[in-house]
């Protein structure tokens, strides 16, 4: 939440225990506003230190910064997890020029325990970590940077040409234009062609399930037909859904307006957070379409998204983006495809669909489980640098052993990533810990 800079400090005293004599946190936020479009070319960027426990040590560095010159937007502290009495402490702020951030750096150095750069919200500066978002509401400066198919279709787009469809689907996203996380997801009132449409999708996926889908996706199905008012003549509402998830394993929807970035995508899997589209799919192409819909979110995603494992599956990939490299996000984004989007799992001695990519599509569900296309043992290593059409039908697949499998491996490979800190999802503030490698 963004506090309100009148009262700009908040201590709360902790009990005092073996470890804390003068424990309290801060969280310091001015009216500055990261998601807030910036006159100038100025960047954000984040410094985590840490100090020893002594009177006038914050001080010291703050006094530091000062004379540098540096407006703080935010500061916050939290014990540190070294043996001594040392606190870390983040803080945040602003620079014109990306040079600086050297010379401020090694001012405040010498008058602490240990010192990283930790993020920057700057497109043009080189060899820092990726601003990320750190807590829940830092999402809301997503939803309206949507890609490719986003708020414009493009020209070979079958509702291109329709107009009505179009103007419908401004009107749609109008409601993730405006959304704030923890808002109801405000309801649509769809209309009769929308719901025939959904409804032939429906029908033959449905019919398709039972043979295709993984165990995991049959399973929860009948609690989204009883709960979610999930059926033939109804496209079920994301508030209704997002309440459901929240109570199977703490997943909420956050209404987009098309396409989002893989990095901002995959970011919001780290709390727990799905980004779904709400309007639906051209009626002139019901069986496959390349972008997400709500048949897609809806009948794909969401009934996995409900399954303990899975969740903490998807949430792991997502915690792997958070300040990782393009490179890094780029690696991982082809491992969700293979996965979430597209993956498919053993069962027995046969495969099923666990991909929402193709649990929304009556046509590809069917061929993927055909000879005709390849496939192979999920393995992150591998897996990650396969290149893969996003318009037609995949022409290889990936099996995975089981999600708990999947996430085991998909941990390891993260290792391997470069990245100098870990982070660690908080359940109770939904907020990003940072922990540095000391
Ligand atoms: N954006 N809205 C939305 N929905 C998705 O399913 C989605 C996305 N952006 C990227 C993406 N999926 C993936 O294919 C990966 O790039 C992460
Ligand atoms: N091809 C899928 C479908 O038609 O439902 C959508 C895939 C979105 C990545
Ligand atoms: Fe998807």
């Amino acid at each position: 939440e963004k506090r309100n800079s009148k009262e700009p400090i908040q201590k709360k005293p902790v009990k005092k225990s073996r470890h804390s004599f003068k424990l309290f946190q801060i969280t310091l936020a001015l009216a500055t506003c990261r998601s807030m479009p910036q006159p100038d070319n100025s960047s954000f960027y984040s410094i985590l230190f840490t100090i020893t426990d002594k009177i006038g040590a914050l001080d010291n560095v703050l006094g530091i910064i000062k004379r540098v010159g540096v407006s703080l937007s935010r500061i916050e502290s939290r014990p540190s997890k070294t043996s001594e009495f040392d606190y870390d402490f983040e803080i945040e702020f602003r620079l014109c020029d990306p040079k600086d951030i050297d010379k401020i750096m090694n001012a405040i150095k010498p008058a602490v325990k240990y010192i990283k750069l930790i993020g920057s919200m700057s497109e043009k500066s080189e060899n820092i970590i990726p601003w990320f978002p750190r807590r829940l509401s830092d999402l809301d400066s997503f939803a309206n940077k949507t890609l490719q198919y986003g708020a414009e279709l493009s020209a070979d787009h079958p509702g291109f040409k329709d107009p009505e469809y179009r103007k419908r689907r401004d009107e749609i996203t109008m409601i993730a234009k405006t959304y704030k996380i923890g808002q109801p997801i405000p309801r649509i009132d769809y209309t009769q062609d929308e719901i025939r449409t959904w409804g032939t999708v429906f029908e033959k996926l449905t019919s398709l399930y039972p043979t295709h889908a993984c165990r995991e996706h049959q399973y929860v199905f009948p609690l989204l037909i009883q709960n979610c008012g999930y059926t033939k003549d109804n496209i079920p509402q994301l508030e209704d859904i997002s309440k459901f998830l929240k109570e199977c394993t703490g997943f909420t929807l956050r209404p987009v307006t098309g396409l989002l970035s893989s990095r901002d995508f995959l970011n919001g899997l780290a709390f727990r957070v799905f980004h779904s589209t709400q309007y639906i799919r051209h009626h002139s192409q019901p069986f496959y379409t390349p972008e997400p819909d709500v048949c897609h979110e809806l009948l794909g995603h969401v009934p996995l998204f409900a399954d303990p494992n899975f969740a903490s599956f998807s949430q792991e990939i997502g915690l792997c983006s958070l300040g990782a490299s393009d490179e890094d996000i780029e690696k991982l984004a082809t491992i969700y495809w293979f996965t979430v989007e597209f993956g498919l799992c053993k069962e027995g001695d046969s495969y099923r669909a666990y991909g929402a990519g193709i649990l929304s599509s009556f046509g590809e569900l069917e061929y993927c489980l055909t000879s005709k296309p390849e496939k192979r043992i999920f393995d992150p290593a591998k897996t990650c640098v396969q290149k893969y059409p996003i318009t037609e039908y995949q022409p290889v697949y990936f099996v995975a052993e089981s999600f708990k499998d999947a996430q085991e491996k998909v941990r390891n490979f993260s290792h391997t990533l470069e990245r100098g800190f870990t982070v660690r999802y908080n359940p109770y503030t939904q907020t990003i810990d940072v922990l540095d490698t000391k």
